[in-house]
Formats: C-alpha cells, structure tokens, sequence
C-alpha cells in the first residue's frame, strides 16, 4: 500500500534525441526530472542537432523501438503517462500506437504533443504522409498540444493566423471529438495586441473552455513547445487543475524566454533553461486564466 502512495511516477518519454539545440528529450528530461518524476527515454532519433540548423545527422531508431518495447514489457514496467512528441518516422505511429494499448492503465495520462512544425511550415524531413499518420495517433490520446500550424495541418485546413474566440472554440471541439478530452493549442496571436499570445484549451470533461493569455517577447526559440508540453504533462500528474497547469507552463516559458532574450545569443540554442528550472520547485504566484 505505502508502495503505491510513496513511489516516484514514472513517465514514458517518446522524442527524439538531439546534441545540440535544446529540444525533446534534452529539454523533457530535465523538465519533468525536476518537477519529481522518473523519465524513461524511448527514442525515436538520434540527431547531431534539431532540424531547424542548416544540417543535421539523423540516425532513425524505428527498428530498435520494438525491442526496447519487448524488454519493457518483460520487465513489467508500468507508467503514469505515456509522452509522445517529435517521431523519426511516419511507421513509428503504429509502433507508439501499439506500445500505447499494450502499455495504457486505467489511470494512464496519454500526452501526445504532434510535433510537425511551426510558424505555419512542416519541419524539415517531414511530409503529408507523417501528417497523415499524426491525425490518427492524436485518437490514441487523452491531451494533444499543437501550435497553430500543427491545428490545421491536424484539421486539413489552410492555415490561417487571425482567428476568433468562436473559431478557435469550434477547431478545440472539433479535434476533442476525434478522441483527445483535452486539447490544448499554444502560440495564438492576439489580434488586437501583438504583444501578447495566447493559449486556448478545452476540457470535455466539464464541457470548458480556458484562454490564458500572456506577454509575447518578439523572438522564435525551438523547443519551447516541448517544454510547454512538458511542464503541462508533470504540472497534471502533480495533481494540478487544467487551467493552472497551463498558467505554470505559460509562465515558466516566460520566465525562460525573459531569461535568454537579453543575450546576444543564436536563437537556434533554444532558452536557457538551465538559468529558470529550478523555479519549477515553486508554486505559482498569479493566476492568469479566464473561462470563455
Ligand atoms: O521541438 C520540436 C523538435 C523536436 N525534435 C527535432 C526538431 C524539432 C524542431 O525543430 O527538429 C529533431
């Protein structure tokens, strides 16, 4: 009994793993090490550095997932959240979709960030076929996080920057109803504010919508939305509500972003999250959020 009450969660972490550049696994890691979870590496990739730089060396690990899978399962190992994020193949959806049924509980909290691009472009490497494989791993999910470029990729529609409360509530619905209870979309543009962005999400749970909305520093950074959804992810399993979870992650890229900006400094290296995480350790002061 005290077993189960006293353990460490334990988290399955699906990314890739890049040297250089501070994304997947090199930020999801330390993120939720911090916030006082185990984090077990399934990799996807090894590359020399994320797919934003110029070039990149990428070692696809598609072939070596099932049998990292196989001696998991061997060893009984069990996880409090499964976390997938950027995949090294369009074939590795079925791999993770399976690892997923054979791995899910009943309290399993099933994170799938759909890591496909961003400032309305596909990353380097992919396609429409991983895309298409991405609109049916999100079924497998209870919480998805895409940015606005990966919303309408996942809903097969042009992309488009300005949008209403109305229609960002009708895209939320729309991809809850394909299976997700949660689905979370970061980096909208305020419109009457450009310096401002926001975060829509909707719980179909409650039947709620949440909008957190949050300074913009002019600047891009790779990774910072694996540490949303990072922080997200071990914010929900520390027992926080929807809508704090959202205001810690939103705060805490802030604070990262606040802490980098500053600098002179190659964007491409991501946030210096080594400066802020310890702030993870602490509770949030303000509370940002309102119903909509
Ligand atoms: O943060 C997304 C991401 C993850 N992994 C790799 C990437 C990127 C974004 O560029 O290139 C390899």
């Amino acid at each position: 009994m005290l077993r189960q009450i006293n353990r460490v969660k334990r988290v399955a972490a699906v990314h890739d793993l890049s040297g250089v550049g501070r994304v997947s696994l090199t930020v999801v890691i330390p993120v939720l090490s911090t916030m006082g979870f185990q984090v077990c590496p399934l990799p996807t990739a090894i590359l020399s550095n994320h797919t934003q730089y110029p070039s990149f060396s990428f070692m696809d690990l598609t072939d070596e997932m099932p049998r990292i899978i196989d001696e998991w399962k061997k060893l009984n190992v069990q996880f409090d959240s499964i976390y997938t994020g950027y995949l090294g193949s369009p074939q590795q959806v079925h791999i993770v979709s399976h690892f997923i049924d054979r791995f899910r509980l009943d309290n399993t909290l099933v994170v799938v960030d759909p890591v496909l691009g961003d400032n309305a472009q596909l990353y380097a490497n992919f396609d429409m076929t991983m895309v298409k494989e991405m609109r049916q791993l999100i079924r497998k999910a209870d919480i998805i996080t895409p940015n606005m470029t990966e919303l309408f990729y996942l809903l097969d529609m042009p992309f488009k920057a300005q949008l209403t409360d109305d229609e960002l509530k009708k895209y939320l619905l729309e991809l809850s109803n394909q299976g997700p209870q949660i689905v979370v979309v970061t980096s909208v543009p305020v419109i009457e504010n450009p310096q401002q962005t926001s975060i829509y999400a909707y719980n179909r749970e409650g039947n709620k919508y949440w909008k957190i909305t949050c300074s913009y520093l002019p600047a891009h950074y790779p990774g910072t939305g694996d540490t949303f959804t990072s922080v997200l992810t071990g914010a929900l399993l520390q027992g926080d509500s929807l809508p704090v979870a959202i205001d810690r992650a939103s705060q805490f890229i802030l604070q990262g972003i606040r802490a980098t900006f500053g600098y002179e400094y190659d964007n491409r290296d991501g946030i210096l999250l080594e400066k802020v995480l310890h702030n993870l350790t602490m509770p949030v002061q303000t509370n940002n959020y309102e119903m909509i």
